[in-house]
């Protein structure tokens, strides 16, 4: 178990103590250890054999050094689950909506003994929570509009994890004799940046006939962490795993495996226009094939290749089928080239043992090292940022000098001395000029003052912009996805000034931030924005996330000409001062 899921455990477990009416200091040390843990630098599970360590950590004391013990040995803490066997785990999914708190959620509870979202709603809709104490009709119509918002982020899942638990389900069914293909299609195919459920194709010998099928499915629903199976048919099999994804696994005659890639990779909307091409050219298109309309002559299906090239279309990759232009672009052999993976030439934010990351800066360079890349930058935190031991000016110059010294001893790779300083609420910047002018890489990221209004936001984003010596803006827009929103602002204004300055935007490959999004990439790339694809990197491990990145860089039709990090390392440090390759 990590730091992070302790500390969820720990969160919840807090949570429902307060459900339950228990003292508020009892609740408070629960969220206390909660914090300590996951702000705390080292896992507790290396720790843990030494428990004078981990009591060293401010907020754990024995009581609570035993749950973690607990948590560590069983992988379960039993408070949290005989709270959980009172409340039911539906208690949980009340807690993620916004603005129901445990308070609101108890009253709910002692007048009604409901706590599933549905039936919230119905007494909402109702009107028979306005008459609780503290409630009234706002509060109500408030209530609904949250569960509203939830459930539109509910049921999506992070791009990284839809990913995993896709690779285990594939892995699981190539341990099957009699499964030639099985491959992920649809949205996390497309690199969508959230996915709603798996969809897997399956095709070979095992797939050939019903009994065939049977076994395999009988195989299948061996796979750990399967959880409830939602749908046993001839052809497919739906699951839900633990955790919440839902899994759709199909089974297809090889004959028609490219037919179906292309249908089950979607979107739907690209489909449709497809199929509209498909007609007018006098052929029907569907999951088995692309047929003839007159005598039902299969044209192409064992391919997606040979569906594309009958409909005379160029070969759209999987990120551009949204139907926002790829077809006529690929029609005119006019689909751009798109960034790939290995044309990213290094890294440039990440952070080190100096703040708030894992590793040194020797080790981040090894790390990157053996990624291929020509160069990085490492970009520690600023003052501002107390909690992660963020640097002054004095520690910024000591840490520069360091770097600088390390990059003296490295071969082969170019170390960048950088800096990701903070914007201030007024929107000047956390170190001194005099400091910022002698990094390679100044990256200004807002890291305080979410709730500015969209002027205020706005204006104190520009006022960094104007600043000479920023590189680019650190996750613009500052969302956390299926958690926290954007901030509000206005990016037609702040992509301007950026052009106008030639200070470029991150698109920040961290898989819970994608940031810029798709859609705000595309908007950059027509204003001629220049964007850095970067991990964030608190640690080695996350240093091969930028792929997260470059797929979203893919689906905002990016070329390598339009990420600065695809330069060379000199044309690169040169880029970071305004000095933009032409194109
Ligand atoms: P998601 O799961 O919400 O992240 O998005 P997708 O795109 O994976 O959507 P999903 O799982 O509902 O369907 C998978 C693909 O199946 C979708 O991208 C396109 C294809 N498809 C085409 N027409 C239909 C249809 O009428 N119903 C469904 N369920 N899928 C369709
Ligand atoms: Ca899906
Ligand atoms: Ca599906
Ligand atoms: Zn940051």
């Amino acid at each position: 178990m990590d730091n992070k899921s302790i500390a969820g455990i720990l969160y919840e477990t807090a949570e429902l103590l307060e459900i339950e009416g228990a003292d508020s200091f009892r609740i408070r040390s629960y969220r206390n250890a909660a914090e300590a843990v996951e702000a705390w630098p080292q896992q507790l599970s290396d720790l843990i054999s030494e428990p004078r360590q981990v009591l060293a950590i401010p907020g754990i004391g024995k009581g609570m050094l035993a749950h973690l013990e607990e948590m560590l040995r069983e992988g379960r803490l039993s408070l949290h689950a005989d709270l959980l066997k009172k409340y039911r785990p539906s208690m949980l999914e009340l807690l993620r909506v916004q603005g129901l708190g445990p308070k609101t959620i108890s009253l709910i509870w002692s007048a009604y003994q409901v706590c599933d979202l549905e039936a919230v709603e119905k007494l909402a809709r109702e009107g028979k929570l306005r008459i609780l104490p503290r409630m009234g009709e706002k509060q109500e119509q408030k209530l609904l509009k949250a569960i509203e918002d939830y459930r539109r982020i509910a049921g999506r899942f992070l791009l990284d994890t839809a990913e995993k638990e896709a690779a285990k389900i594939v892995e699981h069914l190539g341990r099957y004799p009699g499964v030639e293909k099985a491959t992920p299609a649809g949205s996390l195919r497309r690199g969508r940046e959230t996915v709603g459920d798996l969809d897997i194709l399956v095709t070979g010998p095992a797939c050939a006939n019903d009994g065939e099928r049977q076994k395999l499915v009988e195989h299948i629903i061996q796979l750990p962490g399967l959880m409830q199976i939602l749908a046993r048919g001839e052809n497919k099999v739906s699951f839900r795993l633990r955790g919440g994804l839902q899994v759709d696994i199909r089974f297809l005659p090889p004959d028609s495996f490219g037919a179906a890639m292309q249908y089950f990779t979607g979107s739907k909307t690209h489909n449709v226009a497809l199929r509209q091409r498909a007609l007018k050219m006098g052929y029907t298109l569907n999951e088995y094939s692309l047929a003839r309309l007159d005598d039902q002559q299969v044209v192409a299906s064992e391919s997606e290749q040979a569906v594309y090239a009958a409909l005379k279309l160029d070969y759209i990759p999987p990120e551009m089928r949204e139907n926002c232009g790829e077809i006529e672009a690929a029609e005119n052999h006019a689909l751009p080239r798109l960034i790939a993976d290995g044309e990213i030439q290094g890294d440039v934010h990440m952070h080190t043992v100096e703040t708030d990351g894992r590793n040194t800066i020797e080790e981040m360079v090894d790390a990157a090292r053996a990624r291929g890349y020509r160069y990085l930058a490492i970009t520690d935190h600023s003052k501002n940022l107390a909690f992660a031991n963020g640097l002054d000016d004095r520690r910024a110059l000591e840490h520069m000098e360091r770097i600088r010294n390390v990059d003296k001893a490295s071969d082969g790779i170019r170390i960048f001395a950088g800096i990701e300083v903070d914007i201030l609420a007024d929107g000047s910047l956390d170190l001194s000029n005099s400091v910022l002018e002698q990094m390679d890489v100044v990256i200004a990221s807002v890291h305080s003052h979410f709730n500015q209004s969209a002027e205020e936001m706005t204006a104190r984003l520009l006022k960094a912009l104007e600043n000479p010596h920023v590189s680019f803006l650190g996750h613009p827009t500052g969302r956390i996805l299926l958690r926290r929103d954007a901030y509000g602002f206005d990016m037609e204004a702040i992509l301007a000034a950026a052009a106008r300055y030639k200070v470029a935007m991150e698109l920040n490959a961290y898989p819970d931030r994608l940031d810029l999004s798709d859609r705000h990439l595309r908007m950059a790339r027509q204003r001629g924005v220049k964007i850095v694809i970067n991990t964030d990197s608190h640690h080695t491990t996350h240093l091969e996330k930028i792929r997260f990145g470059i797929l979203q860089a893919r689906r905002a039709w990016l070329t390598a000409a339009d990420v600065l990090n695809t330069l060379p390392a000199a044309e690169f440090a040169m880029a970071m001062k305004h000095a933009w390759p032409k194109g």
